[in-house]
């Protein structure tokens, strides 16, 4: 069963920073999928809860560089 969830992320300039953070969620284990809009400043991820919780996706946001919260 997967779950979705979406992140703010603060830090983000340019468009190469949606890269890096797309690429930081999808190489986490338990990710699914991650879109990122730079224009909102968030992220929407589809994971696996049974893997990986919302604390630890913005943690692998931030080990990117960049600053993230769950949101709701
Ligand atoms: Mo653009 Mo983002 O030069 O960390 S990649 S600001």
């Amino acid at each position: 069963v997967s779950g979705e969830v979406d992140l703010e992320i603060e830090g983000m300039t340019c468009a190469s920073c949606v890269g890096r953070v797309e690429r930081a969620l999808k190489r986490t284990r338990g990710v699914l999928d991650a879109r990122v809009n730079l224009a909102t400043e968030h992220a929407h991820v589809q994971y696996l809860p049974a893997m990986i919780d919302p604390e630890s996706l913005a943690a692998a946001v931030d080990e990117a560089g960049y600053t993230a919260h769950p949101l709701n």
